[in-house]
């Protein structure tokens, strides 16, 4: 049966006759040559940049856009550091503002005071990109909020369909390529040719032409006419794929999430090389042979993961919108690219044209992982047939009899990854579920498995040393191919580790999550990249080693000092300490002097300190008691601001002591400096202990000169 990268179902095929389909769909020469970039980079760039928005109305001035420095050397240099392949511009996002000088519109950066007028983004954006070996892709709007709200704006604007030539001449700007074409369409479509002929003839090859499906409004039941555009691509930019439409898709979320099955492969109801539209695929499972048999068409069409390093596509600032950590981005990167798709990380420019350090430095790290762990083969020269020789499209097809490769080492080797690649563009993705095994102590052990392969799988487990490695493909669609297959090694770095405890008084030990606010994906990353790593602790405040108690599950502690340290096989993590106080769970409120929404006075000792109590605003003091649920003997306490709200941090105050609830006899003052800047956990020791059931927290002085007081979390020491 020949190889395609669309094959039609017939009335009388079967449900094995369907799957002998799918096992010949393939990429096409495009698609394939983008999987190998396999990571890439987005850029947001625009006028959002400067008004902190994320969708933009189309109506702002453009002088907004107030640009003075760009640096797009140093964007490419940071992406080729990180490993990444091409680079994608928003040229044209939702609001309709254009980065490059183009013929057709005055809004962009022609009327803006960025080089006079005469600055042109994705000419120097271009021009890096053949400085550091970068390919191009640029994102252009369908969507356009200027050509909706202006009074000559084209979009929807009921214009008659008729022949256009394209491009339309402009006096005084002619064009080098002298390619014209003859559309039927409508104002709005042949601005959006006009535009995409500008963008793929004057700025060097392009390789992505990137479709985005959102709307924040429409206008005039605005029509648009891929099919010429696609036509108007791939005859001005033949080495081009189209995001949004039949050669890539979009994964279905924008936080980094992957599916633990990514086929490529998938079914279609009409043949998607005719189709004006493409809906967006979000579902769970979308390529088994459950979903083929319903097909009408087969077509390969490959995932693109795309997210952000910040929190936010385009850049708001340095302080309150956080970076994603090198794990975070490292796991995405292995799950993603590893996962049968291509990983598309935005990381958007500053106002000073420039990747802030931060997301500079995170990029980079994640690149000398990349190498440090991928550039190393520890199955080079091992025997093991056709995968294991540099030729990607070489491979080992694998028969009903036999599926399984064996790997001998010369030496042993300890590994922590393996990575699989199947023949795709001559066979198709065809393995369903596979296993790896290891030869220990004269037997073989499985150490990992997994379901599909396609063009690329990585596999993570707990690090083995062994000279002898099999793989077994354990379901597949036809006999597969596999091209390549090669082990590394991924050094473990200890994470920093927390430890809370709840109001029960159990304690626990993780990996510290990282900030970062924005599209959760839910993933365990430590757990993901650090196989084989091991958390020791301590309750007796002696220092944790190899030797002291393994952290399994929750434990009990009522008061006291736990330290934590994570080891991974040659290294040992930074020791994290954490004093308990006394147990809370029946702790009571008596009464606070007020509080606001949400902010019940409970929050002050739920040990969570994301949550708080927060009184209402007043000039006078504020407090709060407390029924400790027992007489205490206490000696110190000490006060947990809000983290993430500066206007309630008690600088000064007192604490109240009383026997019966009702009169209260001043125990203590405490002073705290600084809160705003550093608002961590704060203690004040008592020059005396003193036994209490009832306590009271109460302020003076609240810092920056607030007029409420908040706790998010109080804690008293025995
Ligand atoms: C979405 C857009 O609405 C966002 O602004 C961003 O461009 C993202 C990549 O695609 O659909």
């Amino acid at each position: 049966m020949p190889t395609s990268s669309t094959i039609e179902i017939d009335s009388d095929d079967t449900k094995d006759s369907i799957i002998e389909k799918a096992a010949h769909v393939v990429p096409t020469k495009n698609q394939y040559e983008a999987l190998k970039n396999e990571y890439i980079a987005f850029i947001h760039f625009g006028p959002n940049t400067f008004t902190r928005m994320e969708w933009g109305n189309g109506m702002e001035d453009p002088k907004i856009f107030n640009l003075q420095n760009l640096d797009t050397d140093q964007w490419c240099k940071a992406m080729a550091d990180a490993q990444m392949k091409m680079v994608i511009i928003t040229v044209k996002h939702h609001d309709g503002f254009v980065l490059w000088q183009s013929r057709y519109t005055k809004h962009g950066v022609m009327s803006t005071p960025f080089k006079d007028g005469k600055g042109n983004i994705l000419k120097e954006l271009s021009e890096s990109c053949q400085k550091y070996g970068l390919k191009l892709g640029v994102y252009l709007s369908p969507a356009d909020l200027y050509q909706i709200e202006n009074p000559e704006g084209l979009y929807g604007n009921l214009s008659k369909y008729s022949d256009r030539v394209i491009p339309r001449a402009v006096e005084g700007r002619p064009f080098k390529n002298k390619t014209t074409f003859t559309f039927n369409v409508d104002d709005y479509n042949e601005y959006f040719l006009n535009q995409l002929f500008e963008l793929l003839t004057e700025y060097g090859p392009i390789h992505e032409v990137w479709f985005d499906g959102a709307h924040p409004k429409r206008k005039g039941g605005q029509k648009y006419n891929y099919l010429a555009w696609k036509e108007l691509i791939s005859t001005l930019a033949p080495e081009a794929v189209i995001f949004g439409k039949q050669d890539i898709r979009w994964c279905g979320n924008e936080a980094g999430a992957t599916r633990d099955t990514e086929w490529n492969v998938i079914p279609y109801q009409m043949n998607p090389h005719e189709m004006n539209s493409f809906a967006d695929i979000t579902g769970k499972d979308i390529g088994s042979r459950e979903k083929l048999y319903d097909a009408k068409f087969l077509h390969y069409q490959q995932a693109e993961t795309n997210t952000s390093i910040r929190e936010g596509w385009f850049y708001r600032d340095e302080d309150k919108q956080k970076v994603r950590s090198a794990d975070d981005v490292f796991d995405m990167y292995e799950r993603s690219v590893g996962g049968n798709s291509t990983f598309l990380l935005n990381i958007p420019p500053n106002r000073e044209g420039k990747f802030s350090d931060e997301d500079a430095k995170v990029l980079v790290e994640v690149g000398k992982r990349i190498k440090e762990t991928y550039g190393t083969n520890l199955f080079e020269n091992a025997s093991g047939g056709k995968t294991i020789d540099d030729d990607v499209l070489s491979f080992e097809l694998l028969d009903e009899a036999d599926k399984s490769i064996e790997i001998e080492t010369s030496q042993f080797v300890t590994i922590n990854r393996i990575v699989l690649q199947e023949a795709i563009s001559t066979h198709s993705e065809r393995v369903e579920k596979h296993a790896v095994d290891a030869w220990i102590n004269g037997a073989w052990k499985e150490i990992v498995s997994a379901t599909n392969i396609g063009y690329k799988r990585i596999l993570r487990f707990p690090e083995v040393t062994s000279n002898k490695f099999r793989v077994r493909i354990l379901e597949s669609r036809l006999s597969p191919a596999i091209s390549y297959l090669t082990a590394h090694y991924y050094k473990t770095r200890p994470p920093q580790l927390s430890i809370t405890r709840n109001l029960e008084g159990l304690v626990s030990i993780q990996p510290k999550k990282h900030d970062f606010g924005w599209k959760p994906h839910g993933e365990d990353i430590s757990g993901n990249i650090n196989s084989g790593l091991e958390i020791r602790y301590t309750t007796n405040g002696s220092e944790p080693t190899k030797e002291s108690q393994v952290y399994k599950q929750p434990f009990a502690v009522a008061s006291g000092q736990v330290k934590a340290v994570a080891f991974s096989q040659d290294q040992k993590g930074s020791e994290v300490s954490k004093k308990f106080g006394i147990l809370k769970t029946n702790w009571k409120s008596l009464a606070s002097d007020s509080f606001t929404p949400e902010h019940f006075d409970n929050k002050a000792f739920d040990e969570n300190p994301d949550t708080y109590w927060k009184s209402k605003a007043t000039d006078s003091k504020h407090h709060l008691n407390i029924d400790l649920g027992a007489v205490k003997t206490i000696k110190a306490f000490m006060y947990t601001p809000p983290k993430n709200d500066a206007s309630g941090m008690i600088e000064q105050g007192r604490i109240l002591v009383s026997v019966n609830a009702i009169k209260w006899k001043p125990l203590e003052s405490f002073e705290f400096g600084n809160l705003i800047n550093d608002p961590s956990p704060r203690t004040h020791y008592f020059k005396e202990a003193v036994s209490t059931r009832f306590v009271r927290v109460e302020s003076k002085t609240i810092a920056g000169g607030e007029k409420q007081a908040a706790i998010a979390e109080l804690d008293f020491f025995e």
